[in-house]
């Protein structure tokens, strides 16, 4: 398994990032670690977090599955997010000094699933803030153009915090009450109507294979995956890092994921560089 990237990022794919805030990138993950994290993703569907949840459940039990930091208990992730290419992947496209990890989460839709992400940005609403933050959404199994993460290219850099869904509500089975976030107070701006004419938002998304990824910032606005065909099944998993400017910030609206606590007891506070071993330090230039 390769340690290293597969492929140098070209200029193009870079500029790309810069200027739209998300860059479609074709094989950079080997056969290994699209295994390795199959694997994983396996172990977690069978033994989830207490995080974990249903984020939908239809008439023909067809689910969405999401879990998060599950990567201390399972060693596949561990491996990825210690030994892969990811790290480097993110340092580079975010011009860092050095990355650290910050979390992981899986989205995993049985097939036929009809349920669609919801639009909204992420780092609005984290423990943290800055703009050198991105996520690496990869695919584990082929997913087509029309049910993968979409993207309002240009977004991240609106200066908005947009008015943001509470994933707490998705929740069919009840099974723990957590993520409850009420965030009209941070909120912004209004979340345009991009269903309505995604093409005015120039919306965005690729067909793409195991071993490609899609890395974007976490402030532009992304959802809309799903909507399967019936043979079609999809598991996600990302990862989220940081870059040089970010600090530990706690918003007073809430915050989803919300890692007070676990910043808190690590002996973080607002203001500090996320570090310590709850986000390891992965990649450093040179
Ligand atoms: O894969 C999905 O449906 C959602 C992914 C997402 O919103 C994220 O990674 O922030």
């Amino acid at each position: 398994m390769n340690t290293d990237m597969l492929r140098q990022i070209t200029e193009v794919e870079s500029t790309r990032y810069q200027q739209d805030g998300v860059v479609f990138l074709q094989g950079m993950f080997d056969a290994d670690w699209v295994e390795v994290l199959t694997n994983g993703l396996e172990i977690n569907c069978q033994r989830p977090t207490d995080r974990s949840r249903i984020w939908d459940r239809d008439d023909r039990d067809r689910t969405m599955f999401w879990d998060s930091q599950a990567w201390r208990g399972i060693d596949e992730y561990r491996k990825f997010i210690f030994d892969s290419p990811a790290a480097k992947i993110a340092g580079q496209l975010m011009n860092a000094a050095s990355i650290n990890f910050f979390f992981d989460a899986v989205f995993v839709r049985s097939a036929g699933s009809q349920f669609a992400t919801p639009w909204h940005q992420d780092e609005p609403y984290w423990s943290v803030e800055g703009y050198d933050t991105c996520t690496i959404w990869m695919p584990l199994v082929p997913v087509k153009k029309a049910n993968a993460l979409a993207f309002v290219p240009g977004s991240h850099r609106s200066g908005s915090a947009f008015s943001q869904y509470n994933f707490g509500e998705l929740n069919p089975d009840g099974k723990v009450d957590v993520d409850q976030v009420d965030f009209t107070a941070v909120a912004e701006a209004d979340l345009p109507d991009i269903d309505a004419n995604p093409d005015k938002y120039g919306v965005t998304s690729w067909d793409m294979a195991p071993g490609d990824c899609v890395v974007f910032n976490s402030r532009i606005i992304h959802g809309g995956s799903g909507k399967l065909d019936d043979d079609r099944d999809l598991r996600v998993f990302t990862t989220k890092w940081l870059g040089d400017d970010v600090k530990i910030k706690f918003r007073e609206c809430g915050m989803d994921p919300d890692h007070s606590a676990l910043m808190t007891a690590a002996g973080l506070a607002p203001g500090d560089r996320p570090a310590t071993d709850l986000y390891p330090q992965i990649w450093s230039r040179g």
